[in-house]
């Protein structure tokens, strides 16, 4: 694996959308007790039913500790790879490479920096030496060049549409507990140069008491090129409407990259959902990470879903609601099974589906490597093809 020293787009790389078809899916097997209640069982469960979902139409590799790994082999289903890695929690949307392409399909990743949403200044937990390592261990294992961006940045603070265009939060992006001294047009000239886009679309914030500050993965998303999902609410009393509407607005007025429209698809909120005292007392006491409270409200949101091949794995969240959000996500992808997965687990940690997972794009069998590279000595497995 080498680590290149130019910029992604200047190489011609690209990031290809979620919905572009995919060599395999990754994850990071939950363990912590400050995070997951009653020492990660109940989320260990979540994990395993959603990496059997995503398991129906791709590759899951999923990373653990040496001291996890006879567990996870033990409750994981069969055909998931198993790697042992070291990791501080299970987020590797935002730990991982961002897997790019170009014309002829090779593939390179990008390898941001990490400060756990936001270092001593509102962070969730601390150190996060290990997670900031995830994405370089990945790239070595799937034999992929990497760029190391010289910012801070989360997966799940972008979503791209693979035709030119980002979308993102100005709360996350533009908070100064990321990248203090980067303005908006430093930022938007770092994603142009990173992801291989040429329009930047920037919503304002991300769902009410999101953790990550705000990631645009829970708030929006592109389904297709030209096509939007947003999560809203009719509660015109509740926080989150505001939010939505200012999005709806943002995005309504905004033009992606081909110059097209876009067509804003709503995604109905579960009814709030809050931490039980049972569940926060199941919660480890840490200091330095993220309190966790009985009442406190969870950021739920139907847009936190993983788009894989040939399904959409889609949170369970509310009765309520979730036969309505799923009916929604089947009609935008009509060529997809959209599965449902309880995530109540998920979120009582802080994310959701899309936080645990993070695709490998398929390259063009049998594209090059990039010239001049070599295998590392870390590379012993197959890698996804
Ligand atoms: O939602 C995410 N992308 C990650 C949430 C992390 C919460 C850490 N406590």
């Amino acid at each position: 694996m080498l680590t290149r020293k130019s910029l992604p787009a200047r190489d011609g790389f690209r990031m290809p959308a979620e919905f572009e078809r995919h060599a395999g899916c990754w994850m990071l097997w939950p363990e912590r007790p400050d995070t997951w209640r009653a020492g990660a069982k109940p989320a260990q469960a979540a994990f395993a039913a959603l990496a059997a979902a995503i398991l129906e139409s791709e590759a899951v590799t999923v990373g653990v500790s040496a001291a996890q790994f006879q567990n996870a082999s033990a409750r994981l289903p069969d055909g998931v790879r198993l790697v042992e890695i070291s990791a501080n929690d299970a987020w590797v949307r935002d730990t991982g490479p961002t897997v790019l392409i170009d014309a002829r399909g090779r593939r390179r990743g990008v390898d941001w920096m990490f400060n756990a949403w936001g270092g001593l200044v509102g962070g969730t937990y601390f150190p996060w030496d290990l997670d900031d390592e995830v994405a370089q261990k990945i790239l070595h294992i799937e034999g992929l060049d990497r760029y190391r961006a010289p910012f801070v940045l989360e997966g799940g603070s972008i979503h791209v549409d693979g035709q030119g265009t980002c979308l993102t939060t100005e709360q996350c992006l533009l908070n100064p507990n990321r990248n203090p001294g980067l303005g908006r047009a430093e930022i938007e000239r770092l994603l142009r140069g990173y992801l291989g886009v040429e329009t930047v679309i920037w919503l304002g914030r991300g769902v009410h008491l999101d953790e990550t500050d705000g990631h645009v993965d829970n708030l929006a998303c592109f389904t297709s090129p030209g096509h939007v999902a947003l999560t809203w609410t009719d509660d015109v009393r509740d926080p989150q409407h505001e939010i939505s509407l200012d999005a709806l607005q943002r995005l309504r007025s905004a033009r992606d990259a081909r110059g097209r429209a876009l067509t804003v698809h709503k995604l109905h909120q579960p009814d709030p959902m809050h931490m039980s005292a049972a569940e926060a007392a199941e919660v480890d006491v840490r200091p330095g990470s993220q309190p966790r409270r009985a009442g406190d409200r969870l950021a739920a949101s139907y847009v936190n879903f993983y788009i894989g091949n040939r399904v959409v794995a889609a949170p369970r969240l509310d009765s309520r609601h979730d036969a309505a959000a799923l009916r929604t996500l089947a009609r935008l992808f009509p060529t997809r099974r959209v599965v449902g997965v309880d995530a109540r687990e998920i979120l009582l940690g802080g994310g959701n589906i899309h936080c645990i997972t993070q695709q490998i794009p398929r390259g063009a069998p049998g594209a090059p490597r990039a010239p001049g590279a070599t295998l590392s000595r870390a590379h012993t497995r197959k890698p996804l093809s």
